[in-house]
């Protein structure tokens, strides 16, 4: 990157804000959704002064109102190679890996979201991006006729194609390419009402899975939801129906906590839209699809390892013992059995840190800074008010959440069981690169800024422990 050219960060920011505007006037419900999750932060934020410092804190304050995550699902290894080329220009790379064939969904995924701490604080916009399976589609005529359909189609015009390599080329894009980028590459992520399949052939595909007719039948990789997120979870699915608008039953993730964990998330059903099939006489049949959806989303703390798996052991033992249909749902005896469960994990971010069950981001305090502290360990420095710490936010997904939002929204408790597991490697290899692992990030980012902290300290022979 040279002086003319936009920072990667600028480019992601008028995208996704780009991507608001054209989602908003696209899906109605959307820009409802938007306006209650204002409300409810704004009064959250006003009600609980603890939560606002600790935003404050973590900077989280000033991205919270543009903050959004949007989903695509994409259908050909080019089409997944090219689109992290896509959003390379605009800082996002491809972070974990998730299967979701083990869900009875054909698709395996990962998020592309920016990674640095500055870049995260800028705009955390992120998207989660599944590739179809074609090898999960058991009928061998129709895999062929998928993957003909398929490799027929360009999702990207020419020239984003030729700005990509311009910004490959040359290592960024000036402000007139940045803007023709944003504006081309919006158009890959539109809405098509008109289909590149027959009736016949959607139906199908649509047999096999209502995922396959979504990513085979259309011009393009239209975004099928784009979630804003908010401080109170429970507040905003209490409001829905007063804005007419029906949530799922229950929420995906962790129970309500006073120390929010990884990610909450509940979404309101797809809705059921117009479509133009093309016909073998030429004209045109008249039918209807379903895929684009509203979800909102509250983070919490990114979890250790010992942490995840603690809350994917819990999560499991209720999902064991209380089936939940995505239709029907049990959903009141889901959610007390869930809150039950979880009161083995600590719910206090002293106790969380103590036990390593969670991530956290270390500072030096004022009080810190001017008295030079001489203190033999960490928990000194932290009692004594040298050095605080506070969560660092959980940027990513939860296979099992994101299996419950592709179930409820496909509007049905349709699970297949398919052979074939996790594949990674080849959905590696399609990409074209590496997933980073989510991890590893967290990690690196409590132990810079501890280092950092305990060096501004004066104490940077002090271990973490
Ligand atoms: C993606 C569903 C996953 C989430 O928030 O977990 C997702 C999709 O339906 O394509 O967006
Ligand atoms: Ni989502």
């Amino acid at each position: 990157m040279v002086a003319r050219h936009v920072h990667p960060d600028s480019i992601r920011d008028l995208f996704s804000r780009a991507m608001s505007d054209m989602y908003r006037a696209e899906v109605p419900q959307y820009g409802t959704l938007l306006e209650l999750v204002a409300d409810v932060n704004a009064v959250t934020l006003r009600a609980d002064s603890a939560l606002r410092a600790m935003l404050e804190q973590g900077c989280e304050i000033e991205r919270l109102g543009i903050e959004r995550h949007g989903a695509i699902r994409l259908g050909a290894a080019q089409e997944l190679f090219d689109m992290r080329r896509v959003f390379a220009v605009m800082g996002m790379y491809p972070v974990g890996y998730y299967d979701l064939s083990i869900a009875g969904v054909p698709v395996h995924s990962t998020a592309f979201r920016p990674i640095a701490e500055g870049a995260l604080r800028r705009n955390p916009f992120r998207v989660f991006t599944s590739l179809l399976r074609l090898d999960l589609i058991e009928d061998l005529a129709l895999r062929a006729e998928a993957e003909a359909i398929l490799a027929a189609r360009q999702i990207f015009t020419p020239r984003v194609l030729e700005l990509v390599d311009v910004f490959e080329a040359e290592g960024g894009l000036t402000r007139p390419e940045a803007e023709e980028f944003v504006r081309a590459t919006l158009d890959t992520f539109r809405w098509h009402s008109v289909a590149t399949v027959d009736l016949d052939t959607y139906q199908k595909l649509h047999r096999t899975h209502r995922l396959v007719a979504d990513i085979v039948s259309f011009k393009g990789p239209h975004i099928n939801h784009l979630t804003p997120r908010t401080l109170d979870i429970d507040a905003v699915q209490a409001g829905m129906p007063q804005c007419g608008i029906t949530p799922k039953a229950v929420i995906e993730g962790p129970p309500r906590r006073k120390c929010p964990i990884l990610l909450r998330q509940t979404s309101f059903k797809a809705l059921d839209e117009p479509i133009a099939f093309s016909h073998s006489a030429g004209n045109v049949a008249s039918g209807t699809h379903t895929a684009r959806f509203g979800e909102i989303e509250q983070r919490g703390v990114a979890l250790t390892t010992t942490g995840r798996s603690l809350y994917d052991q819990l999560l499991a033992t209720v999902r064991r013992d209380v089936q939940l249909g995505a239709l029907d749902p049990n959903a009141v005896a889901y959610e007390v059995e869930l809150s039950e469960r979880f009161q083995s994990f600590p719910d206090d971010w002293a106790e969380l840190r103590r036990r390593g069950l969670a991530f956290f981001r270390y500072s030096a305090t004022a009080t810190g800074l001017t008295s030079s502290p001489c203190c033999e360990s960490l928990c000194e420095l932290i009692a004594r008010g040298f050095l605080r710490f506070d969560p660092i936010v959980y940027e990513d997904f939860l296979p099992v959440s994101a299996a419950g939002i592709f179930q409820s929204n496909l509007g049905t408790d349709e699970q297949k069981n398919y052979s074939a597991h996790s594949n990674r490697g080849q959905f590696e290899e399609a990409l074209g690169a590496v997933v980073q692992d989510e991890l590893e990030l967290y990690e690196k980012g409590e132990k810079v800024s501890l280092e950092r902290a305990l060096k501004q300290l004066g104490s940077p022979q002090i271990a973490f422990a």
